[in-house]
Parts: structure tokens; sequence; C-alpha cells
């Protein structure tokens, strides 16, 4: 079945280089690995000819008659991880295809399976090993993996990976999206050792109402019954259980003692999974949440949601972000502002930051990028969106910081759009029932009739909290004094505002009263009215300001004022902190108090 993928894909790079549902093993870092990162060697294939003239093989002259129009040698060079666009100034805009290539040494080890392991490529791509086509993905935003064990050269292996980030209709996102496309290999890749029989996955989690019990659920690499073991030092946990035939075991302990993660106090506990030769581990924290009524409630206690969101991008770079240390700035910032959670928008983002967030207490809404306009009415479309949650869910659903899970952005009702988001609902609470399942949309409006911001949209009854992005004041101006502003949506079900703001070019002084003056005058004043507007909504179960940081966005087209940036941040592209900022870390200090 891979083979026969692999020769559909070689054929078509578009159309069917999906490799949806993609089996990784979780917990990647908590492996024997070796990272490939560092400067790999590229070319640039605007018209795609490097299938036909197969660069991937890497031939030099053997003979005198021969010669190649390509060479990896001497040429272009580009960081991995990382995207190409903030690389070199003539791949700023580009979207097309590059090849990548680099060599590494490897050595097959008697008992045990190697792996190559891609965070991710943005956002199609094909592996080559040593002149062979491996593997092919499409989604660039989740991990896929290669078994390269059978396939490694003792010595010296030859890596290409042939990466395209042009937009088309039938991807999730589709042709337009208000972020930068960027492309390349934007995430780590590693070389993975394990032994033989591996443990692949494991999910350890809180049950939902006893705070005391614990269940996991293992798979193994293979079809065999054999003894696993769960070591939880701290709480004195050593639980042992024999899988079925079909490589899986479920366990559930209780754990008496356990003390459970909260933003204010993020608790994790050291977690092994052992069998045979294999040990894996991570720190993994319990906690349950829950909706009762309008209220969301970590560990059975309401929590108001002080939320912020950003891009996986460092403005000061003009890049993806990708490391540790970007995940420490980006999460610092976040925390500075007085958030309890963070919406990653809007896809998966890196591993770094999930797991930072949650030793730094801040509970996590990821999504995938159904953003507007997706092809509802497209099955392979369909097939794609759920691939990448399940490829999300899987690869994060032992981060008890993750609260929520995204199905979609601002996606209009008909019967396509309904059938394609419950298609998503029922993948993901297949694999994990333990998160909140929401979406947010941007559909509600002021009815003079009822004096209310009302949204008719029968399908947020099938969500667990709903989520509104309203740009009061920016996008839409206000029909009545934010004083007025009352709310009728989603009554009796939680509700978040996931994106309010306004744009403004830090430094910018100009008229409070005019969004066309793009001031930090004009958007702190938005923030003060859309806050008054937030006391007029009774079910509000947390805020979410767009955004962070400016970030960059092709069609952001304003000469003076944009240049290809969304300024709706409250902290510029170069790290100031705007005016709106400190009016939003007063209310979020106050929030907090009230908690
Ligand atoms: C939205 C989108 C977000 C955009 C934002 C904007 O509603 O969800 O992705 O960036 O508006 O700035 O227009």
């Amino acid at each position: 079945m891979k083979k026969l993928l692999s020769i559909l894909a070689a054929a078509c790079f578009g159309a069917v280089a999906f490799a949806g549902n993609t089996s990784f093993m979780s917990n990647v870092y908590g492996r024997d690995f070796r990272m490939l990162n560092g400067k790999w060697n590229a070319i640039v294939d605007l018209y795609d000819q490097g299938i036909r003239m197969e660069v991937y093989k890497n031939l030099k002259p053997q003979k005198n008659e021969e010669f190649y129009e390509y060479s990896f040698d001497g040429g272009l060079r580009l960081d991995v991880p990382g995207d190409w666009n903030s690389q070199a100034p003539e791949l700023k805009y580009y979207e097309g295809t590059v090849w990548y290539a680099r060599h590494f040494d490897a050595s097959p080890e008697a008992g045990r399976r190697q792996f190559l392991y891609f965070g991710a490529v943005s956002s199609r791509c094909r592996v080559y090993l040593n002149g062979s086509l491996l593997v092919s993905h499409e989604g660039g935003f989740t991990p896929f993996q290669a078994e390269v064990t059978d396939l490694l050269a003792d010595g010296d292996n030859f890596l290409v990976v042939e990466v395209s980030n042009r937009r088309s209709a039938d991807a999730v996102p589709a042709l337009a999206f208000d972020w930068w496309n960027y492309g390349g290999i934007t995430r780590d890749v590693m070389l993975v050792t394990v032994p033989d029989l591996y443990i692949n996955d494991y999910f350890i989690r809180l049950d939902k109402n006893d705070p005391a019990l614990v269940h996991a659920d293992i798979s193994l690499s293979d079809e065999v019954s054999a003894e696993v073991r769960i070591d939880i030092p701290e709480l004195k946990v050593s639980e042992t259980v024999m899988t079925a035939p079909d490589g899986t075991a479920s366990v559930s302990f209780r754990a008496k003692k356990l003390k459970r993660w909260a933003p204010d106090e993020p608790k994790l506990y050291e977690v092994s999974v052992s069998c045979g030769d294999d040990s894996v581990a991570e720190m993994i924290g319990f906690r349950s949440m829950d909706v009762d009524g309008t209220r969301i409630l970590v560990n059975g206690k309401p929590v108001f949601m002080r939320c912020v969101s950003f891009h996986e991008e460092i403005p000061q770079r003009c890049g993806r972000a990708f490391s540790e240390a970007d995940a420490v700035m980006l999460l610092s910032e976040a925390k500075a502002l007085g958030v309890n959670m963070i919406r990653l928008a809007h896809y998966p983002q890196n591993e770094y930051t999930v797991r930072l967030a949650e030793k730094m207490g801040i509970l996590l809404w990821q999504e995938i990028p159904v953003w507007q306009a997706i092809d509802f009415t497209d099955e392979s479309t369909r097939e794609k969106a759920a691939g990448m949650l399940s490829d999300m869910i899987m690869r994060d659903r032992n981060r008890c910081a993750v609260g929520f899970w995204g199905v979609a952005n601002e996606t209009k009702p008909s019967d396509a759009r309904n059938a394609f988001l419950r298609h998503l609902l029922e993948t993901g609470k297949a694999i994990d029932d333990t998160r909140l399942y929401t979406a947010a949309f941007d559909l509600a409006y002021y009815e003079p009739g009822s004096g209310c911001f009302e949204m008719h949209d029968s399908f947020i009854s099938e969500l667990d909290v709903v989520a509104v992005n309203k740009y009061m004041g920016w996008y839409a101006p206000w029909p009545v004094d934010p004083s007025e502003a009352v709310w009728n949506v989603a009554p009796g079900q939680p509700l978040i505002i996931s994106e309010f703001g306004g744009e403004a070019l830090y430094g910018q002084s100009g008229d409070a009263d005019a969004a066309f003056s793009w001031s930090e005058e004009y958007q702190e004043r938005l923030y003060r009215d859309n806050i008054e507007m937030f006391s007029h909504i009774p079910n509000l179960a947390g805020v979410s300001p767009w955004i962070l940081f400016d970030f960059r966005s092709p069609y952001r087209f304003h000469p003076q004022n944009q240049s290809d940036w969304n300024r709706k941040g409250l902290v510029s592209d170069r790290g100031y902190r705007k005016k709106a900022w400190y009016l939003m870390h007063e209310y979020y200090m106050k929030k907090k108090n009230e908690n």
C-alpha cells in the first residue's frame, strides 16, 4: 500500500502525495535519536523539473560523455529547521519546489529499528533515501516518520527532501489565509533508534470523574502479547499489564496522593513506560476539563480563560519559530500579559511550545488549519483535515495543558460544512474524549429587533465550548454604545470571544476616534470599548485578543501602515508593547483576582 501511494505520489506531486493518518511514535524526544538538523544543500526548482532530472539520485559524471545539469554541492545552503523565505531575499515570496539534501552517517544495529522522523515540512514533500522514494506527506504542521531499518547503508547515506509550498484549492488551509506561506523543513529532523519491539504509543490520563483514577492505553509496534510496565515513582505507582495479541493494552490504577496540574500549580510527574528492551519516559500532568452550564471547569473549578493567540513566527526574524529558545520568547511574552491560556493560531505548533507551555502552567487550545474557505464538498479535503486532527491529537494527547481541540475557524453554515465538521468531531472524540471540542465562528451580529448580538448557526450545539471572533470597532462599526452591546449568543453554553482587536502601527500617534489613523490611541480605545462590551455577555467564559505579536501576511498591502504585516499585535514586530497591551494586562490582572 505504501509503495502504491509512493508511485502515485511520484506521478503527480499535488494530487496524491497525502499520507494522512501517518502513524508515528509518540514522545519522539524521549527516544534515542540523532538530530539531522543543520545546514542542508538546496536547489530551487521553480518549474518542477527535478523529478524528470532525477536530482534525488545525486548522480555525478562517470564517463567523458556524461554531464548533469544539477549538483547539490556548492550552491544554496539552507538551515534546517527553518523556512526558506527568511533565508534568502529572493525566496521571500517564493511558492514552489525546493530540493533539500544532506549526507549523514549511519550504522545498522542488530536488534534495533531506525526511523526518519520529520517534525513538520511545509507543506507537501517527498522524501528520498539513497536515490529511492521513501515516503510522501502533505500537511505543513504535523509530524511523520518512515522506517529505514533495512534501507540504511553502513556509512554514508544521502537524504533528499523535495518540498513544495504551493497553495491549492483542495488543501488545508486552501488558497488564501492570513499568515505567511512559509515553505521548508520547518521542524526538527531526527534519526530515531528503537528496539525491535518498541512502545509505539501510550495515552495516560486522569479519569473524567475520579481525581485519583488514572487510565493508560498502550500500543506496541507489533501485534504481540508482551508485558508492559508503567512507573510513576513519585506516586509509588508500578503497574504491569499484558498486551492482547494485537499489541495493545489498557489498564487503570489508583494514585491516591496525586496532585492535579492546574495553571497556577503546573504539577508534572515523571512517568515511564517499559516493555522488554524499550523504555520511554516523560513528564506528564493530570487534570480534568469540563463544562458546567456556561462555565468551563478545570479540576471541577470554574476558570475564566485569559487567553491570547500567536502564530508560529518570530517577528524579529521574519520567520517561523522552531526551537526551544523561540518557545521561551513567545511564551514569556504571553505570560507577561497575564494569560492562563493560549490559542495556538491557526495550526498545530511545534512540540517545544506545547511542552514549555505545560511547564509554565498555560492551558492550550490547539487547532487544525480549517480556516475560512476550505472545500467542504471535497471528500479528500475532509480526509486531509481528519488526518491532521488525528495526528495533532496523537502527538499531544499526553499534554495535560491542552484543554481544547479546535476543529475550524470562521466557517459558514451549510450541510456540507456541518457534515465535514461533524466528521472531525467524531474522528477526534474516537481518540480523545478528555478535552473540550470547540470551533471559532464569525457570524454573530447585532439584531436591532432584539437589541442583542445573536448568531444563527445550529452546529454550535454540537460543541462543548462556542467561540466567536468579533472585531467590534475594526471590521464592524459599533451599532450601539459598547455599554449597550448585550449578547445573546449560544445561551446556556460557555462562550469565548476567541478574537477581537484592531490594527495599530507601533509608535504612531493619532486620532483615538479614527480607525484610519492606525494609531496606538485608536487601538487602545478599541480595547477599552471591547472590554466594556465583555461585561454584557452573560455566558462569557474567556476572551482572547487577536493577537500577541504583529505578524506577516502577504495581503496586508497598505504601504505605510502594514507593508506585509498584520498590525493587530499588542506587541510590535520589533518587540515593543503598544498602548493597548497595558489595558489588556490590567483587565487580565483584574480577572485573575476575581477568579
Ligand atoms: C480573523 C481570522 C484571523 C485573521 C484576523 C484578521 O478573523 O481568524 O486569522 O488574522 O481575522 O486580522 O483579520
